[in-house]
């Protein structure tokens, strides 16, 4: 490894990991993107939770937890802070990434492995870089192991039956209430990505690869989170 880089392991399919890419980007702190092989999670076996993404640091420590590692990498990089400097607003900033985090990753999961056609997408695509079986990444028998697996744990995130009805109105009453504060020219709160930008735009990628319902939503604010993302150089 590179004595001065930070080294980003995750999947394109995890919002977690596409955050934290962002803000590594927009940041413009060097690092390197890698997959999350079974040899990776077997080197970061020991952090509790054991989740997607890990970031190692460059004397060689894995750390996780997005939301922690974005505030630690403010501590140790100064310059381009995705943090709002006004407290108030800080606040709500923090308050709506928890959002994004912790609710908008439900009807996400509830998205992507309600359909078959959906599960079969995502299920392909993850299986390449996810490595949760003993199967041969990208294997039939590993997208197979993933899907299963995926959707035992809808219950656990909430997306069941009896929910689908609020978790899709809940993600329709988000957009709206973004819609009118992102623009072409304008982020949340102010004139710069923040953290906020960061955690609920990587929701956007998922949802369009993986639901039809989202096909119907391309025009929405997440939509230019993405632009504006790519636009100040923090591409998801
Ligand atoms: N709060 C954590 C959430 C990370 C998370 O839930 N990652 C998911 C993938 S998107 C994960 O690793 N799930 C467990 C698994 O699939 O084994 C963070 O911000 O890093």
């Amino acid at each position: 490894m590179n004595e001065r880089r930070y080294r980003l392991i995750g999947s394109t399919a995890s919002p977690y990991a596409v955050k934290l890419r962002a803000i590594l980007r927009y940041r413009r702190i060097p690092f390197d993107w890698v997959i999350m092989t079974k040899a990776l999670r077997k080197q970061a076996g020991h952090l509790r939770p054991n989740l997607i993404p890990v970031l190692q640091y460059p004397d060689g420590s894995f750390r996780g937890e997005t939301t922690a590692l974005a505030y630690d990498l403010e501590a140790r990089h100064p310059d381009r802070s995705v943090i709002p400097e006004d407290k108030a607003i800080a606040f709500v900033c923090d308050l709506l990434e928890d959002l994004a985090d912790e609710w908008a990753v439900k009807p996400l999961f509830l998205y992507r492995w309600w359909d078959p056609e959906d599960q079969a997408y995502v299920s392909r695509w993850a299986a390449e870089e996810w490595s949760v079986s003993d199967a041969e990444a990208g294997s039939a028998e590993e997208i197979e192991h993933f899907r299963i697996r995926q959707i035992s744990r809808m219950p656990i995130l909430g997306a069941t039956a009896e929910n689908k009805p609020l978790l899709e109105e809940s993600y329709r009453q988000i957009l709206a209430a973004f819609e009118p504060h992102v623009g072409m020219t304008k982020y949340l709160f102010g004139s710069r990505p923040n953290s906020i930008c960061r955690s609920l735009s990587p929701m956007r990628k998922p949802l369009r690869k993986a639901s039809s319902d989202w096909r119907s939503m391309s025009g929405t604010c997440l939509m230019r989170c993405r632009r504006s993302s790519i636009r100040s150089n923090a591409s998801i």
